[in-house]
């Protein structure tokens, strides 16, 4: 056994089944190790950025980590915007990094560079293994790492002299660590708040949003009347008629304001208090008013799940409590497109467990609103602001749930970053409908200038928020891919569209002309 079928092992051992990947000349004993290991299903990744966003999915919809095989310095670098968006989700996930020979990192080859310096910004554990003996101790520690502290990214890093050399063993999975728990104090300073009678949000995130923590959440909603909210960045939120119904904190700075302008209370439970995504010269970021008591029932590195049962419990909430929150499905729509119609079609065709991967933008607005009548499905949005996560994000969705539709809402400025995805989508057989908002530009760029008060845009400054001329082809850039696609330009034929991908076996995108 060589140090990459040591790896390999390793990863099987801790029940790893998928690996994201693009792979080059320095990773290629790992991708015969691979090869030679059927429990491991590869999924090729035309671009990084496709591969760190896909395993940030798959991780998202099974809590368990993610793999993904980059190449070198470059590699790692063309995935980082993704995986900016995937720390931000708090997902485990382990990147395998390939290094040059030891002996060769000193003659500076062309694909030389400082990996570790890649990679620490945005990894919580960063590793070189030194050698055969310490690969698989390592890679078991990168796992544990990954799954620790509520789920982080950890980065090792394999020489390829490591990777080619005999000999080693596979060590034993460490021991599990337990989540944090929020302090009794803390539990019952909520519970104290909560029966005070006034106006009070829970501000949830992590697995406080979908599952036993969701449940939970609703039991303390109805039982005290306060509201569930998420904010604007989440990373999965389970969503549907006969499910409590989380609101969420608006984009807009001047709309977040108001939407928490009513809380007297806001209770954190597993974040930090929201601020808006960008400072102004006008207005302050804060979004929780200034005279509101904030109380912190979980820090983000604690189990929000747990905190709310906890919470449940000392509130002394049992089953029977549990609220009906069943809502009428809505009829499809027809007509023109317009933006409210769109929302209506996606919520009334959705089929019943479907996962939605949301970048939809300005174009999508009103869209999770109008899901809380469909039949119960997941949401997954843009965690860390960086653009271009949706299709990838749909693809590890999809890996990680073959039984279940996803429907992938991108708008066409977005979607143009990762668009290989597609690729990936066509050649996994993965059933995933993709909607393109093709507004032909940048338009929350137009807002944000002028929301910060710097006046009108000038032709030159206009320009850079414009992407038509040429205006993009969106069916023609599927099927260049292979995913079948086509036009809608009503809502009749949006909802046809969207009846008929669901229907497929394999991807469909419909370009929505705006
Ligand atoms: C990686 C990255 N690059 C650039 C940006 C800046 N940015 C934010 S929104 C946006 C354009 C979004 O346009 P589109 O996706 O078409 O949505 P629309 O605003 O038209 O609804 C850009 C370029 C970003 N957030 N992330």
């Amino acid at each position: 056994m060589n140090g990459a079928e040591n790896l390999v092992n390793s990863l099987v051992h801790s029940g790893i089944d998928v690996c994201f990947t693009n792979p080059g000349t320095s990773e290629m004993h790992l991708v015969a190790a691979l090869d030679r290991e059927p429990k491991i299903r590869c999924v090729l990744g035309l671009f990084e950025g496709v591969v760190t966003a896909a395993a940030d999915g798959y991780a998202r919809m099974t809590d368990r980590t993610a793999c993904t095989l980059l190449h070198l310095g470059p590699g790692l670098a063309n995935g980082l915007a993704n995986l900016h968006n995937a720390k931000r989700a708090s997902v485990p996930l382990l990147n395998i990094v390939g290094q040059h020979a030891t002996f060769h990192i000193p003659n500076d080859a062309p694909l030389t560079s400082d990996i570790e310096g890649v990679a620490r910004p945005w990894s919580d554990w960063v590793r070189t293994t030194r050698s055969v003996h310490e690969i698989s101790c390592d890679t078991l520690e990168a796992i544990a790492a990954s799954k620790s502290e509520g789920g982080q990214i950890a980065t090792l890093i394999v020489p390829a002299d490591v990777a080619w050399t005999e000999g080693g063993a596979v060590a034993h999975p460490l021991p599990h660590v337990p989540e944090r728990l929020p302090s009794q104090e803390r539990v019952e300073k909520a519970a104290a708040l909560l029966r005070s009678g006034k106006r009070t949000a829970l501000l949830m995130a992590g697995n406080a949003l979908y599952g036993t923590g969701l449940v939970y959440a609703g039991r303390v909603a109805s039982a005290t009347n306060a509201a569930l909210i998420a904010p604007y960045p989440f990373a999965r939120l389970e969503r549907g008629a006969d499910k409590p119904d989380v609101l969420r904190i608006p984009y807009p700075r001047e709309q977040a304001v108001a939407f928490l302008e009513e809380f007297a209370q806001v209770m954190l439970v597993g974040t930090t208090a929201p601020f808006a995504y960008f400072a102004s010269p006008t207005v302050g970021p804060a979004l929780i008013p200034p005279d509101s008591t904030v109380h912190t029932l979980a820090f983000p590195k604690e189990d929000p799940q747990k905190a709310l049962e906890a919470l449940a419990q000392c509130l002394d909430l049992r089953e029977a409590s549990t609220a009906s929150y069943t809502q009428p499905y809505p009829p499809p729509p027809s007509g023109p497109i317009t933006l409210p119609g769109l929302a209506s079609a996606v919520a009334a065709t959705l089929p019943a467990n479907a996962i939605v991967v949301d970048e939809s933008m300005t174009s999508g607005r009103g869209i999770l609103a109008a899901g809380r009548s469909a039949p119960t499905h997941d949401w997954l949005a843009n965690t860390g602001g960086s653009i271009g996560i949706a299709l990838p994000l749909a693809v590890g969705a999809a890996v990680a749930c073959p039984d279940r539709r996803v429907l992938c809402l991108s708008a066409d400025g977005s979607g143009m970053y990762t668009l290989q995805a597609l690729w990936t989508m066509a050649r996994e057989g993965l059933k995933i409908t993709t909607v393109i908002f093709a507004n032909r530009a940048y338009s929350v760029l137009k807002r944000e200038f002028g929301a910060l008060g710097i006046g009108e845009p000038g032709p030159r400054a206009r320009d850079l928020f414009e992407i038509g001329r040429p205006d993009l082809d969106w069916v023609s850039l599927a099927k260049g891919m292979g995913v079948p696609a086509n036009r809608a330009h009503s809502l009749d034929e949006l909802v046809n569209a969207l009846s008929r991908g669901y229907a497929s076996e394999g991807p469909t995108l419909i370009e929505v002309p705006l």
